[in-house]
């Protein structure tokens, strides 16, 4: 039911209407509907309207305005994100604020390898502005032809480059935010040093719009790589995998660039559901890595240093056979192969996603604690445990049973599957959330695992930045 706004309400509002005129106010139902139902469509949310501000200026003086008058606010980039943080709740009373006219890049230099970008770019235009003047902006994920860099930055995303120039958080200079009161902290330095007081950056990276509103930021580039070796390979198991990554990396001067994992499911997934993938390898094996390595040089020798690591790890059992892309067209399609899982895994019915960490080398006793634990509680559930094995990072997903089975019976086990696999994450010190967030998904299970004086720090934090508790409510924190 829509919450009944009280008088100073539709006097904000209305102010902000007319601030952002017809082009920044979002009304009708057809058009609003996509703000208000997250991208895995767990939830669903209603708004008064979606407010699209274009500059700066227009973000602080909505929020100014909400502030006076006490009106939530939920900020929103691409909307790509999986725990349903970008989303309002269903009362009605929250402003959704859209980012997306807040688009421009705003410097691109390359003699200081940065770039400023506004929150509402979109990855994709991020990385072109990077290619245009010769540099890379490493930050590569699946949902980059829609997410934008603030969303990015809100979630501390991780993706598949994070081996080597980490995550989002790493390849930040400065920011420009926006606090609750609608001042602007205007932190777009593009220093690379600067241990003046405390780092308030990186208090809103991964805060989920629950701190502030980024509106821009100042990016880290790299020199384009020039040459780029893309092998699939073959491997027994994730131990395999896990030794495997450590000889490429020394064999290689630390060029591994991606470092995914795939058990042999997610390949039958992608092959079976997404039309030109195939199986790059003709016979089927236990598992496999899609590996990327590369430098900022031309090297003509990189492919023999790979080729000869895997050859010495083939003889120790750690590989049984790998193919390299030998052409931009190869590549791609091992990239759309690793990319296509997450739509694949969706055309097999209900899931159970659990994105968790543990250090690298206890990836292979987490994945077999967890394994065996989940077949206990849900024998015919199907894991496609997969992803960023690089980073310890493994998307531990669980698909419904085959041949449509019981879905009810399988999501009524969700609760139970999450205690045992976090149980596990827990023993090996790991993290239930690993790059995808909180927002209104796991506040619960942030409450169980988090650092209890870790999470009083976080309150008072909020309580410092949002006293009035208007941006993100709902999110991230536990009630
Ligand atoms: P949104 O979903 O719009 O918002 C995310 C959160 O940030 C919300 O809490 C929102 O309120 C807040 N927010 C958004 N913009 C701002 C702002 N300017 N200021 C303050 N708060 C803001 N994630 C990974 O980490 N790694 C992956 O490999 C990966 N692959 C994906 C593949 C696919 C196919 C899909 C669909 C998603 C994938 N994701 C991945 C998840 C998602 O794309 C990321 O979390 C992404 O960073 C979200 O960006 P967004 O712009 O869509 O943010
Ligand atoms: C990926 O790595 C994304 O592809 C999505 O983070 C993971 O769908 C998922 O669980
Ligand atoms: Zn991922």
């Amino acid at each position: 039911m829509q919450a009944v706004a009280p008088a100073s309400h539709v006097d904000a509002l209305q102010r902000i209407r007319t601030l952002l005129g017809q082009a920044g106010c979002i009304d009708a139902p057809e058009l609003t509907a996509r703000f208000l139902t997250d991208f895995r469509s767990l939830y669903r949310g209603a708004t008064p309207f979606v407010a699209c501000p274009a500059t700066t200026a227009e973000v602080a003086q909505v929020l100014a305005l909400c502030s006076a008058a006490r009106i939530a606010v939920v900020p929103q980039g691409g909307n790509t994100s999986y725990c349903g943080g970008a989303t309002p709740s269903a009362r009605g009373d929250q402003l959704v604020l859209s980012l997306h006219r807040l688009n421009r890049i705003r410097e691109v230099d390359a003699a200081n390898f940065s770039l400023i970008a506004e929150a509402g770019c979109v990855l994709l235009n991020v990385q072109a502005a990077a290619r245009s003047v010769d540099r890379l902006f490493p930050l590569s994920l699946g949902s980059e032809g829609s997410c934008q860099i603030g969303g990015n930055l809100s979630t501390n995303a991780g993706g598949l480059a994070a081996v080597r120039y980490g995550v989002t958080r790493d390849l930040v200079l400065g920011l420009e935010v926006v606090l609750a009161d609608g001042r602007v902290i205007d932190g777009l330095s593009s220093l690379r040093k600067d241990n003046t007081g405390y780092d308030l950056r990186d208090l809103f990276i991964g805060a989920e719009g629950t701190l502030g509103i980024i509106t821009a930021a100042s990016l880290k580039l790299f020199p384009q790589p020039r040459t780029i070796e893309t092998a699939f390979i073959a491997v027994p198991g994730m131990q395999a995998a896990i030794d495997l990554l450590a000889r490429l990396r020394e064999a290689t001067g630390d060029c591994v660039t991606t470092f995914e994992y795939l058990p042999r499911i997610a390949v039958e997934f992608t092959v079976c559901h997404i039309p030109g993938v195939s199986d790059p390898l003709g016979a089927p094996h236990p598992a496999y890595v899609l590996c990327e390595v590369s430098t900022a040089r031309h090297d003509p020798h990189l492919r023999g240093l790979l080729e000869d690591a895997l050859a010495a790890a083939m003889d120790h059992g750690a590989v049984i056979e790998a193919t390299f892309a030998e052409s931009l067209a190869q590549r791609e399609a091992l990239w759309r192969l690793r990319e296509s899982v997450p739509e694949a895994q969706r055309h097999e019915g209900a899931s159970i996603k659990h994105d968790v960490s543990v250090p690298v080398a206890a990836l292979p006793a987490f994945l077999h604690k967890a394994s065996t634990a989940v077949a206990q509680v849900a024998p015919c559930a199907r894991l496609v445990a997969y992803g960023h094995v690089g980073d310890g990072n493994l998307h531990f997903n669980l698909s419904e049973p085959a041949g449509g089975g019981d879905r009810t019976a399988f999501l009524a086990l969700q609760e139970d599957l999450g205690h045992a696999v976090h149980a596990c994450v827990q023993e090996f010190r790991g993290s239930i959330s690993a790059e995808h967030g909180i927002g209104q998904l796991k506040r619960e299970l942030l409450a169980r695992h988090k650092d209890p004086v870790a999470l009083a720090a976080m309150r008072s934090i909020k309580q410092a930045l949002d006293p009035r508790g208007i941006l993100n409510p709902g999110k991230v924190l536990p009630d």
